[in-house]
């Protein structure tokens, strides 16, 4: 059988967790031979990593580099990647070196590099005139619209939300789905009349009240949701995102701070869910109070940005409730969780929450940006969450076929085998090494681990690359594991080999 049921896996993960302390050497190769799921989901695929360069970057990445500074800035160019010879899990860069890429494009890879049945999809004409003709969506969608998008966005639509609305990326995403929330904010003010006052149409022509109500977005410490005007309010995980941009007065409530690991802090961390709760709540009081009204609360399944925080099913209950006491909307950013990494197609489905959130935005793994809404988040009038493109055919006829791949190739067991694999590889790591990782955490191969300071795991990532591993930072000192949906058991072994090579040579 080429993948495990989900019993038995759910049966290794609590064994995994209980024979961890036990197990006094890493031994990943018997973990695979028990575990691997029968052949290669990607035929061709190198081997292994191989390094041909003393350093990485290499000299051909920092040439390029070279050229390109003269008219862009290139202060966050890591190195530059042939993406002809980069295939399935394997990054490629200009200088020949062949990586593991557990990072994967910001987490934005959902079937790897070059996957054939993407490729495949180029040989049918009609996909190429839909490549090339790129429509003004809000005005002129094309014949089979509302066909491409069921067999895509709305084959996995998350539980409950039957609405939807397209956009080009993640922050465009959350910007246009704040509007969404505030358009249903003042309908619901104005007690569902959906006419506006000659007085609300002049003033919002001068950005002042009341047609430019001061409504305001609830976000969490730690939180990213994009570095737009609007957005950037929201978002609160760097200075370096936020410093010299003018800011809106919107309230930031503070998201838990686990102490790890979990089981033996069970009531701590319990007792800091509800300190945040009451945070939350009381924040919402005090802005409606003071006239800012709260129109919702957004918040990350997992923060990505700000460090890999995870907080307990029972915290988002809680801000759900929350949201339904105060009126204000309830919007899950899943750009970056969406679409699968955490074994589930939505993060959000692992918190058993009584109904669906208001809304979900989404990007990265599922190709185009968008989110899904409860009916009543529809604007009441077209024409006011529109823009030129509102989203790209080409990336909704590539979705349809990863949706096509991901149930074909079960790739969410496979995310969920290959994170176990993974966890329980870190977790014997992190005690056979403690003076150098700790607070290994993750939900399918949605994953990170901390080293003891910034500098350490700045020192881990580099040193992983040079190993042929690409993984990314997070936080202050976190690395983070963001491989696509086809990283499979025999690649979470490589990675924990290489690893432990950096480890025991630090
Ligand atoms: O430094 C950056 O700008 C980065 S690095 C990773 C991201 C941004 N992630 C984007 C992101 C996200 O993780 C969440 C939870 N919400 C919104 C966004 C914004 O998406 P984009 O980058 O597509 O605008």
């Amino acid at each position: 059988m080429r993948f495990l049921s989900r019993n038995l896996i759910g049966h290794l993960r609590n064994h995994a967790a209980k024979s961890v302390a036990a197990t006094g050497s890493v031994r990943y190769q018997q973990t695979a031979t028990k575990l691997a799921s029968g052949r290669p989901l990607i035929a061709n695929e190198p081997a292994g990593p191989a390094i041909v360069t003393k350093t990485i970057p290499g000299p051909e990445s920092n040439r390029k580099l070279q050229e390109l500074s003269q008219i862009a800035e290139t202060g966050s160019v890591q190195l530059f990647v042939d993406y002809e010879r980069s295939l399935g899990n394997y990054l490629v860069d200009v200088d020949g070196n062949t990586l593991l890429d557990v990072y994967t494009q910001i987490s934005s890879l959902p079937l790897g590099y070059s996957h054939p049945d993407l490729l495949r999809l180029l040989d049918d004409p009609n996909h190429v005139k839909a490549f090339i003709n790129r429509p003004a969506l809000g005005a002129f969608p094309g014949t089979d619209w509302t066909d491409r998008l069921q067999n895509s966005l709305m084959a996995v639509a998350p539980p409950g939300l039957r609405n939807l609305c397209t956009m080009s990326c993640g922050s465009c995403s959350n910007e246009n789905a704040f509007k969404a929330i505030y358009i249903w904010y003042r309908t619901k003010e104005r007690g569902g009349d959906t006419s506006f006052t000659a007085e609300e149409l002049e003033t919002c022509m001068h950005n002042q009240t009341p047609g430019s109500p001061p409504y305001t977005i609830l976000s969490f410490s730690g939180a990213f949701h994009g570095r737009t005007m609007g957005c950037l309010s929201a978002t609160r995980s760097k200075a370096i995102h936020k410093i010299d941009i003018p800011a809106l007065d919107w309230p930031m409530a503070n998201f838990p701070q686990y102490k790890y690991p979990l089981e033996e802090y069970v009531h701590e961390n319990q007792q800091e869910d509800a300190k945040c709760l009451e945070e939350t709540e009381d924040l919402i009081h005090k802005y409606n109070a003071a006239g800012k009204p709260v129109a919702a609360i957004v918040v990350e399944p997992i923060q990505a940005e700000g460090g890999d925080n995870h907080a307990s099913p029972e915290f988002f209950q809680g801000l759900q409730q929350i949201s339904k006491r105060t009126g204000a909307a309830f919007l899950i950013d899943e750009v970056q969780t969406g679409g699968g990494p955490t074994g589930k197609m939505w993060c959000h489905e692992h918190f058993n929450l009584p109904e669906a959130p208001d809304i979900v935005t989404f990007s990265k793994k599922m190709l185009t940006g968008g989110y899904y809404f409860k009916e009543e988040f529809k604007p009441p009038q077209g024409y006011r969450i529109y823009n030129t493109w509102m989203g790209d055919p080409s990336k909704v006829i590539m979705l349809e076929e990863v949706v096509r791949v991901i149930q074909r190739d079960r790739l969410l067991e496979n995310v969920n085998e290959s994170g176990d694999v993974l966890m329980k590889g870190l977790t014997t790591l992190q005690n056979q090494y403690p003076q150098h990782i700790n607070s290994t955490r993750g939900r399918g191969t949605f994953i990170a681990f901390d080293g003891t300071n910034g500098a350490k795991r700045d020192t881990i990532v580099n040193k992983l690359k040079l190993q042929g591993i690409h993984s990314g930072g997070c936080g202050d000192k976190s690395v983070r594991l963001r491989p696509a949906l086809i990283f499979q058991p025999h690649h979470a072994n490589i990675f924990l080999n290489k690893l432990e090579t950096v480890l025991s040579n630090l």
